[in-house]
């Protein structure tokens, strides 16, 4: 398959690449680099070094043999996107190219603004290119488990059926975004699901939990060159990679608030599995479809808990430190979610939360000092209240 992964760089991006590769796939990608700047501009760095771009790629092909066609593009440059596509017209799209930080898109207007232009419009630039070059292609859209935010009731995969005053109808479950960033996923949904009803494209929304991890895939696992990103400030990283992090660096893991708040999540390995799987299983032209991609739901504290444990029993001595929630959200509350569609496609999870999280304290312990360098990010600064 040809395959074109917007935001080839980044956490999953850049695993993607190269497990689809592997696999046999021909990859081409974009990247505007804007996770390594934001990163830094917020002070911080990835704790396991990584190269750059065209680096990773020439060290990719030396190991394997294996082309992947990667460099810098923007995909607000609608002319230099149908241009790629023109060049190479893909048979699948993965959209992964978008600003995912909560935080930094409360910072302050400037950021909120950004995030909208980039995330919104890069993908209806996307959407409009796929129109005019390669209507039949399969657009596979990251969304997040964050667009339906924490109702109170059972979240269905996407769409559900409605009763009104006596009548039903199908429809996409309600949103209650948490962030601004938040709200650009609920208004790539819109666009998304409306180009599918309107033009007839073939998409995938994928509704995400939060990712971990730093194990990509057994069989280029040892090769460090190769590493993927990992963030750990307060900005940019997430939670259990950044109470990985904590425990690594000594300082305290910080659950925000009462700690009860719940998500789903998914190990980074899991991740690449589930979108490899949509990939090869597309939907039918004119199909918009939902994956709720999440693996098991955790609240904070028992997370923190386990970093403990796991710390611990590698010799550490991990601290947990409750903190003021700089969020506004539910810190206590029912959490039920639908996610079975991928497993029907055949997605077997890999995950045992307590060997990942020990796996993760053992890879970042090499990086210990790196982590410490860039302490000052960690602790939370934006809040949403502003103040
Ligand atoms: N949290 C803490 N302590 C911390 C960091 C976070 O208690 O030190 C809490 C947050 O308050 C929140 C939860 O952990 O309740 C998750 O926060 P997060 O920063 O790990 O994740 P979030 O901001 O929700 O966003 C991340 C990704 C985003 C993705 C989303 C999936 O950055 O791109 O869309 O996870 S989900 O959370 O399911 O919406």
């Amino acid at each position: 398959m040809r395959i074109f992964i917007a935001g080839i760089d980044g956490y999953l991006g850049w695993p993607l690449a190269m497990h689809l590769a592997l696999h046999g796939h021909e990859v081409h990608g974009i990247d505007n680099m804007s996770r390594r700047s934001l990163v830094k501009e917020v002070g911080s760095h990835s704790a396991i070094p990584i190269k750059e771009l065209h680096s990773r790629v020439a060290i990719f092909k030396r190991e394997t043999g294996m082309e992947i066609h990667a460099g810098y593009g923007d995909l607000r440059s609608h002319d230099s996107l149908l241009y790629y596509f023109k060049s190479f017209p893909p048979d699948a799209i993965v959209h992964l190219g978008e600003m995912p930080s909560a935080p930094y898109s409360m910072i302050d207007e400037k950021r909120c603004r950004e995030t909208h232009d980039n995330n919104v419009g890069g993908t209806l630039s996307i959407l409009w290119a796929i129109r005019e070059v390669c209507p039949d292609a399969h657009l596979l859209k990251l969304g997040t488990m964050g667009e339906y935010g924490v109702p109170g009731v059972s979240i269905p995969e996407g769409d559900f059926e409605m009763q009104h005053r006596g009548r039903t109808a199908r429809m996409q479950f309600p949103r209650q975004p948490g962030s601004f960033y938040h709200c650009t996923k609920v208004h790539d949904t819109c666009n998304v699901e409306f180009c599918c009803r309107i033009w007839g494209l073939r998409a995938t929304d994928i509704m995400q939990g939060v990712v971990y991890g730093t194990r990509i895939s057994t069989s280029y696992q040892d090769h460090a060159e190769l590493a993927t990103r990992f963030d750990f400030d307060s900005i940019f990283g997430t939670v259990i990679n950044r109470f990985c992090a904590q425990a690594v660096a000594g300082v305290p893991i910080t659950p925000y608030g009462k700690g009860g708040q719940h998500r789903g999540f998914l190990p980074l390995k899991d991740s690449i599995q589930c979108l490899t799987l949509a990939l090869v299983n597309p939907p039918e032209p004119g199909q918009y479809r939902v994956f709720n991609q999440m693996e098991d739901t955790y609240n904070i504290l028992d997370l923190a808990e386990m970093v403990k444990e796991a710390g611990e029993t590698l010799g550490l001595r991990p601290t947990i430190q409750l903190v003021e929630n700089p969020r506004i959200e539910a810190e206590d509350h029912y959490y039920d979610v639908d996610h079975q569609k991928l497993l029907d496609l055949g997605y077997v999870p890999t995950s045992d939360m307590r060997r990942e999280i020990s796996e993760m304290l053992t890879d970042l312990l090499p990086w210990k000092e790196r982590i410490l360098k860039m302490s000052r990010s960690i602790a939370p600064v934006v809040t949403w209240s502003g103040r």
